[in-house]
């Protein structure tokens, strides 16, 4: 409940702010970025996401939040590229929740106006479980995103209950193999066959397969010969505040 009372207020009080994690090409060079959220709490320091996302989720304050995060990124974005940084995407993390409100297209579509970002450098990751609550809706809301230039990538991808027949049907530009796959990948037969699955369905469906959670060269020695394209990972860079994210980008510009 105190939790909770402190959430509430945490907009409004500057607690909340975004990490950024690359996503990087074969060549380990940068294509993009993932936002991810923390929570500076005054007292507690920062927290993580996997302490907090769940009370946002479950008291409806992730739609406020949810809000917050698309504005501060499309923000962020368009500020590096007027700061002639190439990047060419962001990628945000949806909860069931948003994609349940009835003007979550709305939200999306105000996020980018507003910040002047194209609609094609923003990139929504959504879970399998996110979209079987009522997958009609869901499918409308994200083709008429789409129409407007929005991508949709499937996060976690493999931990669902998503049957390959949702794949076809869902409006998807690429699947993120969960890091439960990458992780045991040179000690894991089944995994290995796992990951190569993903890959060649992604290649056949003519989506793109990211891979999350690359640690080793090894990893992504083997993702890039099963034809992985994107990766991301403790490997390239973990998350990062803003700033040091820009020196990122201007180390390889
Ligand atoms: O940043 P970290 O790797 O600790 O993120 C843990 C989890 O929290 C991720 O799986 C991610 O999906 C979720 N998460 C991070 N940022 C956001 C956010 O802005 N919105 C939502 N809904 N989930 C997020
Ligand atoms: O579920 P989602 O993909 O949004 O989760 C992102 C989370 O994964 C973040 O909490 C991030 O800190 C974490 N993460 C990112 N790269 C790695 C990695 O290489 N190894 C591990 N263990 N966690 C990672
Ligand atoms: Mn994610
Ligand atoms: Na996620």
């Amino acid at each position: 409940m105190q939790m909770e009372s402190h959430l509430r207020k945490a907009i409004g009080n500057n607690e909340l702010l975004l990490y950024y994690q690359p996503f990087v090409d074969r060549a380990s060079r940068i294509v993009g970025m993932e936002a991810l959220i923390r929570w500076h709490h005054p007292e507690l320091g920062l927290i993580l996401p996997a302490d907090f996302i769940r009370i946002t989720e479950d008291t409806g304050i992730i739609v406020p939040v949810g809000r917050w995060v698309l504005a501060t990124a499309c923000n962020q974005v368009r500020a590096w590229h007027d700061m002639g940084f190439d990047t060419p995407f962001v990628s945000v993390n949806i909860s069931a929740r948003q994609l349940q409100e009835s003007d979550f297209e709305q939200t999306v579509l105000q996020a980018i106006d507003e910040s002047g970002l194209p609609p094609a450098c923003l990139n929504l990751e959504v879970t399998e479980s996110s979209m079987i609550q009522n997958p009609e809706a869901c499918i409308a809301k994200m083709q008429h995103l789409r129409s407007r230039g929005v991508r949709f990538s499937i996060d976690d991808f493999g931990t669902g209950y998503s049957s390959l027949s949702y794949l076809k049907r869902f409006p998807i530009d690429a699947l993120k193999i969960d890091r439960s796959f990458v992780s045991d990948l040179m000690k894991s037969k089944g995994d290995q066959e796992i990951v190569k699955t993903i890959i060649s369905m992604a290649r056949n469906l003519n989506i793109d397969a990211v891979a999350e959670g690359v640690e080793t060269q090894a990893q992504m020695e083997f993702l890039i010969r099963c034809g992985c394209d994107t990766m991301q990972g403790y490997l390239f860079a973990r998350p990062l505040p803003a700033e040091q994210f820009a020196d990122l980008l201007e180390r390889q510009k």
